[in-house]
């Protein structure tokens, strides 16, 4: 596995990457004067980094954004002013497939931290994400039938199978916005704070940053490539991951700890 220094040098246009320590990437979304829009350069970029990320050794990524805004979607001035052909359109959204198929199957977990506007491809793009961290000022819409669009990459399949698609019709047929407790109950974020999403989402990037590589890869593509089968066979890839995952070497370090009882038990905080 490449260092995590060979990432930080990607040659990047609408994102910038640091190291967060514990083996944390922090990508971020850096065009927040157009409310990090999605241009196609950005999209090339996503798929650049998403490419990378599982060849180095990167235990997690904090995806995150400048500005107010975690993202406003298709860049729509770019699209106007590019007046696209229908196989052009396809050929870009196959793309923006592309960046989010690599990043959801890459085996590398993935956290966002969401503020302001998560909307049409901003919430297609969170959509792709493990974990989904928002606080007070996040909010989830697809405005796109406003705009006499169609979403294209990806919420018909991941927003529907966060929120289900009676929701995700009425959203697209409304533009009905989203956010806070509902938010959260309904299945936009896994994590809503009264503080900073980015604060939040850090701690639990390093958390999750400090599970064994090879579980955080089972965890981060196997669990997305079942939801593909039939149940026949989903229970049989299972099986065939957790036969190579439950038996790797490194898991014996925390089986014996357990087994010896110096590992922290799972209860909830406060309770013996
Ligand atoms: C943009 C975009 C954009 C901002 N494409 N340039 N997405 C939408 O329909 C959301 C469109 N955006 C908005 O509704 C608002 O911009 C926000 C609520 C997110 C933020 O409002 P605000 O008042 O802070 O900013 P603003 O004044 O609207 O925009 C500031 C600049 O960002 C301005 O550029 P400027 O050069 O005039 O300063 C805007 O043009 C620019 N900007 N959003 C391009 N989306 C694969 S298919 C996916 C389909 C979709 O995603 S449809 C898009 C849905």
């Amino acid at each position: 596995m490449k260092p995590m220094d060979g990432i930080l040098g990607l040659p990047l246009d609408r994102l910038t990457l640091a190291d967060g320590g514990e083996g944390v990437l922090v990508a971020t979304l850096s065009r927040p004067e157009k409310r990090n829009a999605l241009d196609a350069t950005a999209i090339e970029d996503l798929v650049r980094l998403f490419d990378a990320v599982p060849r180095h050794d990167v235990r997690a990524v904090l995806l995150r954004a400048e500005g107010e805004h975690f993202c406003a979607g298709l860049d729509l001035v770019e699209h106007h002013g590019a007046d696209r052909a229908p196989h052009e359109f396809m050929q870009l959204c196959l793309r923006w497939h592309e960046a989010f198929n690599k990043l959801e199957y890459g085996g590398v977990p993935v956290i966002a931290a969401l503020k302001g506007a998560v909307v049409g491809g901003g919430l297609e793009l969170a959509s792709s994400v493990h974990i989904r961290v928002a606080d007070a000022t996040t909010y989830f819409a697809l405005p796109e039938g406003q705009r006499g669009l169609f979403t294209g990459g990806g919420a018909t399949i991941r927003v529907a199978a966060m929120i289900g698609r009676p929701r995700l019709v009425d959203m697209m047929l409304t533009g009905r916005i989203y956010k806070g407790r509902e938010a959260l109950e309904l299945g936009f974020c896994q994590y809503l704070t009264e503080g900073s999403s980015e604060d939040l989402a850090m701690d639990v990037a390093r958390k999750v940053a400090a599970n064994l590589p090879l579980t955080n890869f089972a965890i981060c593509s196997a669990v997305s490539h079942v939801q593909n089968m039939s149940a026949l066979d989903a229970s049989y890839a299972e099986a065939a991951v957790a036969g190579i995952v439950n038996t790797q070497p490194l898991a014996r370090e925390r089986l014996a700890a357990f087994a010896n009882k110096t590992a922290a038990r799972t209860r909830p905080e406060g309770e013996s």
